[in-house]
């Protein structure tokens, strides 16, 4: 329960009209919605900073232990909304709007969205904060503030175009400067060891100072006072130094200095399909885990004093996959030169202090940096590893006695590289995977060395997503209709939607729930058409595959059958299926080909089933532009199936099927991530699982048991689309070569079809079939939909941040 004070709807009114006429010098009359959306920030943010002061204090008074989450990625989607839903004061604002004679949704879109992750390592991350803040642990999650978010994606002449995404240029609502909490951050230089003292002393001179500065963004939680911050380090260049230099005639060096800062933060790397290592991003990292760690230190002497030793009990550092993994030897340097720990000390407080999650197990999304770059931009973080590798070595030679080659597989540094995964394991306390059957992969396969010596390390904790922004934001239909029927206890206790199997076969309570889901259906069509201009019959089923792009997620396959539908329609005239609009929601990585033309591909089919009298009538493609947070809130709650369907073993968990399910989609995937889990929760008979099980696909990749051509030849419908994507039929002769050319026959001496597109074509056709003769039989489906909503609570992040603090963090609650 909150006790700071909430507005009324008066205030509020009071408030926006007064911020107009100082901010801007204008009525509410003549204010242009920017204006207005500002103004209507700026009164939620007056409420929200009481909160964030008075948690400052109660967590100072508390002495407490807080969580450091470090991620190179947060995607938060918009705030406004988020925020007014999370004060409870929803019904309030809507009355002052409507007093005022506004409309909330026109203002809500006036805010950009901060792009500022890839997918869903960043979006879990943006969940977590909405639960921590909301559980009342203390928490701040720490970033880069980019100056451009992820690339705006348009889709012209059927192919993905990156325009930039200026989220900034009018500014952010949320954040607050601190300049007075910056710290600075060291690049390049090199080392001189100093025995002036008697000890060893190692110095680094000659360096590029850059000044990290943060801008801390609010994170309200739910119904309760407590607001954590996310802190987005933002690089400045150090003016006075500069001004010396410039003085001493050094102006080279000067600009130098200069240049490192400015570029810094500029982009978010738009990759997240393999790993490069470019000099820009280990410099990034580096940034924002120094400052980081610099503030962590400075944050625990105001609090607790001088005596770094308790660190541990006062602070944990998790670190969201790898790219913050820095943090590690930072903490070593600061705690050996900075503060005269020993080498040894200096390990046991990092070694119990940082936490680490794994959110893939692809081998080439796996970050590696050439030691020759590491050497020379962070020389004194090289030395440090080094050290590190030497005794880890020592220890791993005792465990795996002559073993060499395993040895050099788990080290820190082998082969001219900085191998971070295996930092990450080796110096932290917890190591995690992202569902069960992820966590499992880790043990057995992707570290399975490291489990054989330190098994009680690692755990498996499935994610979750706020069913706050994913059902009662994204989706107020469903919401009110739940809280209907059973009442509103699920809000605080998710699991408690369950109540809501004793509906599922209610006839009044299916006409509603179909009625909501068609009212989102429409919206989701207008919205299409004011966007993109494309909208769609909102009688036809809406089926989506919303992600990024990538082969191992196999949009091609959902592509490849609606071309093997295609050519049903056109080749039988007799032939039917319960209409259906298919939706992508896609971007691929700039550098990403393959991606690239498998987007190609499927506008390319969408086109020809446009062309088409009869497919046409049957079959809608929509390849929705610029997939991003603000657009899946409005894409999932209308989508009735909901398309998860990657290689077994290949997608750690997955959210967006979280989301769906939540939403009353059906799924239709393969048992991978936490697919596994959606199956075990909602029952085999409310979901459509199809394709090759992990332990299959694992005994595929080992023995070579499979030949793509077997199915080319035998199976007449996939040799004839197959044929279709190189004859012409869809575009210029040669456009997807190299899809076919992949597809059957491999490349670089790699198997064929390798994320076994063929192979499972099948198992997906049949499933698809039984999806249309469900679909068929409305009162079926309903009674389907309602058990996937009703069994999603398991899937809240809140549950997730539960089990990350009783058996990783061990934070206590904020109390109020
Ligand atoms: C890979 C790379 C490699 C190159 C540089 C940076 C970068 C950034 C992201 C990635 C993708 C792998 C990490 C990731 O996003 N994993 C996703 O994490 C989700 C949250 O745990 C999980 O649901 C998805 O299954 C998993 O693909």
């Amino acid at each position: 329960m909150q006790k700071y004070a909430v507005y009324d709807k008066e205030e509020i009114k009071k408030s926006i009209v007064s911020k107009l006429q100082r901010h801007n010098g204008c009525s509410l009359a003549e204010a242009t919605e920017k204006q207005i959306y500002n103004a209507v920030a700026d009164t939620v943010r007056d409420q929200i900073m009481n909160k964030l002061v008075a948690t400052r204090q109660a967590v100072k008074q508390q002495k407490g232990k807080q969580l450091y989450y470090l991620s190179v990625e947060f995607l938060m989607g918009r705030s406004l909304h988020s925020n007014i839903l999370n004060l409870c004061e929803t019904a309030e604002y809507k009355q002052a709007f409507d007093e005022l004679g506004l409309n909330l949704q026109d203002i809500l879109h006036e805010e950009p969205e901060p792009g500022l992750g890839n997918g869903g390592l960043g979006r879990l991350a943006a969940c977590f904060m909405d639960s921590l803040a909301t559980e009342d642990l203390p928490a701040m999650g720490c970033t880069i503030r980019y100056e451009y978010g992820l690339f705006r994606q348009r889709i012209i002449d059927g192919q993905q175009v990156e325009l930039p995404d200026t989220w900034l240029d009018n500014g952010n609502a949320w954040e607050v400067p601190k300049p007075e909490e910056s710290f600075e951050i060291r690049f390049g230089g090199r080392l001189e060891e100093d025995w002036s003292s008697g000890d060893l002393h190692v110095k680094l001179v000659d360096y590029t100072p850059v000044i990290a500065m943060p801008y801390d963004m609010p994170v309200v939680g739910y119904d309760t006072d407590t607001v954590d911050v996310l802190r987005m380090w933002s690089a400045r260049s150090p003016r006075e130094i500069d001004l010396k230099r410039f003085g001493e005639g050094q102006y080279q060096k000067a600009l130098e200095v200069r240049g490192l800062a400015e570029v810094l933060c500029k982009v978010l790397y738009p990759e997240d399909d393999h790993w490069a290592g470019k000099s820009l991003r280990l410099n990034q990292h580096y940034f924002f885990t120094s400052a980081t760690v610099q503030y962590i230190i400075a944050a625990y002497k105001r609090d607790f004093g001088p005596d770094l030793h308790g660190l541990p009990d006062k602070a944990v550092i998790h670190i969201n996959d790898t790219h913050p993994g820095l943090a590690i030897p930072e903490l070593m340097r600061i705690l050996m030169d900075e503060e005269g720990f020993s080498w040894e000390d200096a390990e046991s407080v990092v070694s119990h202090m940082v936490a680490y999650t794994n959110h893939t197990i692809m081998q080439e999304a796996l970050e590696r940096w050439p030691e020759d770059m590491m050497r020379a931009q962070l020389p004194r973080i090289y030395q440090i590893l080094q050290e590190m590798n030497r005794r880890l070595c020592e220890k791993l030679w005792k465990a795996y006695p002559g073993e060499w080659n395993r040895i050099a597989g788990m080290a820190i540094l082998a082969y001219g590289q900085v191998h971070m995964a295996n930092l990450c394991v080796a110096y932290t306390f917890s190591t995690n995977g992202v569902s069960q059957l992820h966590g499992d992969i880790l043990k057995r396969s992707t570290f399975a060395d490291y489990y054989g010596v330190m098994p009680e390390k690692f755990s498996a904790i499935t994610n979750g997503i706020t069913h706050r922004r994913w059902l009662m934001l994204a989706n107020p239909g469903l919401t009110s209709l739940v809280c209907e029927a059973i009442g509103d206890g699920w809000v605080k206790e998710p699991e408690r939607l369950k109540e809501l199997l004793k509906y599922k076969d209610d006839a009044a309570f299916q006409e509603n729930f179909a009625q909501v889901k068609a009212d989102n259906k429409r919206r989701l069509s207008q919205w299409l058409i004011l966007s993109q201009s494309d909208g769609f019959d909102p009688s036809f089923m809406v089926d989506t595959q919303a992600k990024r792009l990538h082969e191992y997620k196999r949009q091609l396959l959902n592509a490849l059958h609606l071309l093997v539908l295609y050519n049903r329609i056109a080749d039988d005239p007799n032939f039917t299926m319960p209409p259906r609009c298919v939706i992508f929601g896609a971007k691929a990585s700039p550098g990403y080909r393959r991606a690239k033309q498998i987007i190609h591909f499927i506008n390319a089919v969408g086109r020809l089933i446009a062309a088409h009298p009869r497919a046409n009538k049957m079959l809608k493609v929509i390849f929705l532009e610029n997939y991003c947070v603000s657009a899946a809130e409005v894409l999932i709650p209308a989508t009735e199936l909901s398309e998860q369907i990657s290689t077994a073993t290949k997608e750690a968990s997955g959210t967006g099927n979280m989301k769906f399910m939540m939403n009353g989609a059906l799924t239709i995937g393969t048992l991978d991530g936490a697919n596994v889990e959606m199956d075990e929760a909602v029952g085999r008979e409310n979901i459509y699982i199809f394709g090759a099980r992990a332990h299959e696909v694992e005994a595929i990749y080992q023995g070579g048991l499979y030949q793509a051509s077997d199915v080319f030849e035998r199976n007449q419908e996939v040799r004839k689309a197959m044929t279709q994507m190189i004859d012409g039929t869809l575009a210029e002769p040669g456009t997807f070569n190299e899809l076919y050319h992949s597809l059957l026959f491999g490349e670089h001496g790699g198997m064929a079809d390798p994320y076994l597109v063929l192979k499972d074509f099948g198992s997906y056709t049949m499933a698809q079939e039984r999806v249309n003769a469900d679909y068929l039989n409305p009162q079926k489906w309903l009674s389907m939909a309602i058990a996937n909503t009703a069994c999603s609570g398991y899937f809240s992040s809140d549950r997730t941040i539960a089990e990350y603090n009783e058996k990783i963090w061990r934070l206590d609650p904020i109390e109020w």
